[in-house]
């Protein structure tokens, strides 16, 4: 298959150019060059998508094995490619097509020569997936049967967003990280390696340098510490209050007032959102109902009912509706069959015909629910751009990319939508509930920010070296701690590996687009709701809802259209009318809560901040599985079997 491909690939310049060494200017053949790669990419990139999937959806080593081989093939199809635009002149080609020159001569890990170590890379790649996805967290105190394990999707999760339990939460946490992380560390290293050589390969000094090429920007470290400076107030305001709630239900000794938060206690693995600790954060208790996971449960709606919702709101804006392949052939369910999945939620674009797809182990919750609609913003973005060539059928930038979905779900969250969908049973527009709603989007948006910045503040330094693997661990909890303001409930020193606990890492997906995709949704949203006649009377920007707005759906399909067939500043004036990345909107949305906050944390005498020495105390009751070694900060212990030990 791929020699056919390359063949053609190469005979067809080959004519052209006639064996000649000298660089080809003629721009016509530039045109004919271009025409026939993208004819030819589609069915190799096909082939390689589909092999991928099979893997992800079914975690078996003949897959494996399969993708892998398959990836191999793209590799060559990729080099022949670069090889064939590289024997072009494109100094005196228009604009346009030097563009598609340049982003079709990055190939990513296929500029990486050494066919072993290519290989390599793709099995260590394969393995690193397989490894996360399959972790299994055993011996929860209180089982009776103590070989019994518990998966993170749904199991773990759930654990997290429901339990207030001290000791049964750092059991989970505690147990997740150490069969997640750890056994990847090694792994990640040899990758870590491997990566950096084709990164280099592709003209890169390291990873900030590749994705500073990707963003078309030479300062996007300091562009978003910049832009995070004028939101730590906001964070920080936030993070006062909930430590505040936090002692009014696990106590003083257990998180202290002017201490870190401990990990666990925040409703999500990573603490990276905190919406599932609404319930202690409400800020007006009894008031009208924004949580419509007891209604998705009780009235038993099913993934794919969640997911015509989601697909009519599109649609209902004028947006395009999902193919008749997305509803074919998407995994919307964990499968019950045996075989085991990547559960992470993803979206496809096979970029042949609509085939794009969604892979997601959907269950009845809210929080699944606004996911679903951000999934379904990435696919609607691959369908508006189906029709650019295949070096354009991307996001502006890949923070455009994520926040399509995320906007959807800002009109979709109001208490009034969320009404008129029939998913609570009352609403009212008063300033109390505003403030209850928006502590609820302040838990989402404003608690992910620290988070979704210092994920790749660490990455980008192991990449350039500057993080080693003998530090990693401490260096990922001195970020942890800068940044979010959070302690982990146990030490965690450097014989542990806790990124690798967090999908994105094994998984190798940069995580700096949802720190600037949280920033720039609420631009996209503004402009929306401006199209859309929303704030005609001076509604508050949170209280906007787009839909059935055509008129907003036409502005955002003009800019989903363009993929990346322009800089994102383009992109970007064709919604809003500005050409950077401005984190204004998101301040107008949350005023309202910020001014609260404010006078609410001062009333209350609160610092902001944290002192980063404070250790939370061991949990009462203490539990590991199998030969771990779990060190907590006063107190060692190692097991051997289980252990469900009571300190006090
Ligand atoms: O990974 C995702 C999406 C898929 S692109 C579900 N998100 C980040 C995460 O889960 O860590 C969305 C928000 C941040
Ligand atoms: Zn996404």
């Amino acid at each position: 298959m791929a020699t056919t491909l390359v063949f053609l690939f190469t005979s067809c310049l080959f004519v052209k150019a006639s064996g000649t060494d000298n660089l080809i200017s003629d721009e016509a053949i530039a045109v004919e060059f271009l025409h026939n790669y993208n004819e030819q990419v589609i069915k190799a990139f096909y082939t390689g998508s589909l092999a991928e999937w099979k893997y992800q959806t079914n975690l078996t080593e003949e897959n494996k094995q399969e993708m892998v081989q398959a990836d191999l093939v793209y590799a060559e199809f990729e080099q022949a490619a670069f090889r064939n635009a590289s024997r072009f002149n494109v100094s005196a080609f228009s604009s346009e097509i030097q563009r598609q020159f340049r982003l079709l001569m990055y190939i990513g890990d296929a500029a990486l020569e050494d066919k072993s170590k290519l290989k390599r890379l793709q099995d260590v790649k394969a393995e690193l997936q397989r490894l996360y996805a399959t972790t299994m967290v055993c011996g929860k105190p209180g089982d009776e049967d103590q070989s019994k394990c518990y998966s993170f999707d749904p199991d773990i999760a759930e654990l997290f967003a429901t339990s207030r339990d001290y000791s049964e939460l750092a059991w989970a946490w505690v147990g997740w990280h150490n069969a997640s992380g750890l056994p990847l560390k090694e792994l990640y290293s040899e990758f870590v390696e491997l990566n950096t050589l084709a990164i280099e390969a592709n003209g890169h000094t390291d990873m900030l340098s590749l994705w500073q090429w990707i963003y078309e920007v030479d300062d996007l470290e300091e562009q978003v510490l910049e832009m995070y400076d004028t939101l730590k107030p906001l964070y920080l305001n936030l993070h006062a209050y909930v430590r505040r709630k936090l002692i009014g239900v696990y106590g003083e000794d257990y998180v202290n007032p002017k201490g870190a938060i401990p990990a666990h206690l925040l409703g999500n693995m990573w603490a990276q959102q905190w919406h599932n600790v609404y319930y202690l954060a409400e800020p007006y208790p009894g008031r009208q109902p924004i949580d419509i996971t007891p209604t998705l449960k009780a009235e038993g709606y099913t993934p794919l009912q969640m997911f015509q919702i989601a697909e009519e709101f599109f649609r209902f804006l004028g947006l395009l509706p999902a193919s008749e392949e997305f509803w074919q052939n998407s995994l919307l369910v964990k499968p019950d069959d045996g075989r085991e999945v990547v559960c992470h939620a993803s979206a496809w674009d096979f970029i042949v015909g609509n085939d794009v797809r969604m892979k997601m182990c959907t269950v009845a919750t809210m929080e699944d629910f606004i996911v679903i609609h951000h999934e379904m913003g990435h696919i609607q973005y691959f369908l508006q751009y189906r029709d650019q060539p295949f070096v354009y059928k991307d996001g502006a930038n890949p923070a455009f990319h994520e926040a399509v979905g995320d906007v959807m779900a800002l009109s979709v969250s109001t208490p009034e939508h969320l009404y008129k969908l029939g998913l609570v049973d009352s609403f009212e527009n008063d300033p109390e509930n505003d403030i209850n709603f928006l502590m609820k989007m302040a838990l989402q948006k404003i608690a992910f920010l620290p988070f979704g910045l210092m994920v790749d503040l660490w990455r980008w330094k192991v990449f350039s070296g500057e993080i080693t693997p003998e530090n990693y661990n401490t260096m990922w909890w001195q970020l942890r701690m800068q940044y979010q303001g959070i302690v982990p409930p146990v030490e965690r020193l450097d014989e542990f590996f806790d990124p690798g606990a967090k999908h994105h890492i094994p998984a190798n997906t940069p995580y700096i687009r949802y720190f600037l995709s949280f920033v720039i949704q609420f631009q996209f949203h503004k402009a929306l709701c401006i199209e859309a006649g929303q704030l005609d009377d001076g509604k508050p920007l949170h209280r906007c809802d787009i839909h059935k707005s055509l008129k907003a759906g036409k502005k955002l399909a003009d800019m989903l259209k363009l993929g990346k067939s322009k800089p994102w500043m383009d992109a970007m004036e064709v919604l809003t009318g500005q050409r950077i990345m401005d984190a204004t909107p998101l301040v107008e949305y949350f005023r309202p809560l910020i001014d609260w906050l404010e006078v609410e944390n001062e009333k209350n005498g609160d610092t902001l901040g944290w002192d980063p020495t404070w250790r939370p105390p061991p949990p009462q009751r203490y539990t590991s599985t199998g030969s771990q070694i779990v060190t907590s900060y006063s107190l060692i212990l190692s097991v051997t079997s289980w252990m469900y030990f009571i300190v006090q």
